[in-house]
């Protein structure tokens, strides 16, 4: 949770200081989900995280050094050079790159599931989606073949209360989304604070063990409060300070939990395996125009 917090920071200012193009998408206030979720999985399985989830690259495995990598655009990273954001994957550890076409993870994460479970491998594929993109019709497809062929998928719902700056109440009549799973698909969801992350870690784990243990496929809601805007160039005024008063920040929550000294030594090392990653990026080389088109055609990178 703190990597993704310490290293959203970092990349605040990175962007801010004209370092990395386009825009800058954050997870603050939703890292015990995406941290959750991570930790999890068990390698094998697969996971297609969506742009506020940095915790969970992190937690399979993805390194600091290759996110940072991927956001300064250096040749070497996972989109070598073509993304300076978040659109990055690292297939070689389970980890799927995300498109920005909302939804679309849906129906491939239910694809690779159904892979699993015709060559009967004991693995397990998950995916993320926020209100906006419970409101594609790919997800809907996606969630119903899930429950017709009772594969190994694990739908974890980031309820933020926003899609952009619409509410989710002038979106959908029914803003409770595992309900809606459970009643519309016949998915087994639970709804759980997302601000809590022993509690997320606690019901996604035992969907994932559900899941891999043959019992088909499982959702869960977690309910949190998006803490910035949709991207940089949101400010988020339009979220009321009541309800922004009724939600914890996950990493003080469970810090508070923990022994002050245990604390401070995470925080340390965490300041610490930031700052070598990005030492690590920003001496990695710029893409290569010669290798522009590879993976635009057959050969592969
Ligand atoms: C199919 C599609 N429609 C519209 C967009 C533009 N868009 C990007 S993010 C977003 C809102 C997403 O809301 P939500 O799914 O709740 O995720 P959150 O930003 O709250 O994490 C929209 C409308 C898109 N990327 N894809
Ligand atoms: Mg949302």
């Amino acid at each position: 949770m703190l990597l993704q917090r310490t290293f959203e920071e970092r990349t605040w200012t990175l962007y801010r200081q004209g370092r990395i193009s386009g825009s800058m998408y954050d997870g603050l206030g939703q890292e015990a989900v995406a941290a959750a979720a991570g930790l999890a999985l068990e390698d094998g399985d697969v996971v297609a995280p969506l742009n506020r989830e940095l915790a969970t690259h992190f937690a399979r495995g993805v390194t600091v050094a290759d996110a940072f990598r991927n956001f300064l655009g250096r040749g070497d990273g996972p989109t070598f050079g073509r993304d300076g954001n978040m659109h990055f994957g690292v297939p070689a550890r389970g980890v799927f790159p995300l498109v920005s076409m909302l939804g679309n993870l849906c129906p491939v994460v239910v694809g690779a599931a159904l892979a699993f479970k015709r060559r009967g491998e004991p693995h397990v594929a998950l995916t993320f989606l926020g209100e906006g993109a419970f409101s594609v019709g790919d997800v809907h497809e996606g969630l119903n073949l899930a429950g017709v062929w009772q594969v190994p998928a694990v739908f974890v719902l980031q309820s933020n209360g926003y899609s952009y700056s619409t509410p989710s109440s002038a979106q959908m009549v029914n803003t409770n989304l595992a309900e809606r799973i459970q009643g519309g698909w016949s998915i087994p969801a639970v709804r759980v604070d997302g601000t809590d992350a022993m509690v997320a870690f606690g019901a996604i784990k035992a969907a994932v063990e559900r899941a891999r243990a043959g019992e088909g496929p499982q959702a869960v809601e977690c309910v949190t409060l998006r803490g910035h805007g949709h991207a940089a160039h949101d400010d988020a005024s339009y979220v009321p300070a009541e309800l922004r008063a009724l939600f914890a920040d996950p990493i003080e929550r469970l810090e508070s939990q923990l022994d002050s000294q245990e604390a401070d030594a995470i925080r340390r090392s965490v300041v610490e395996e930031i700052s070598a990653g990005l030492a690590e990026a920003e001496a990695s080389p710029a893409p290569d125009p010669a290798a522009m088109e590879h993976g635009i055609y057959a050969r592969p990178l």
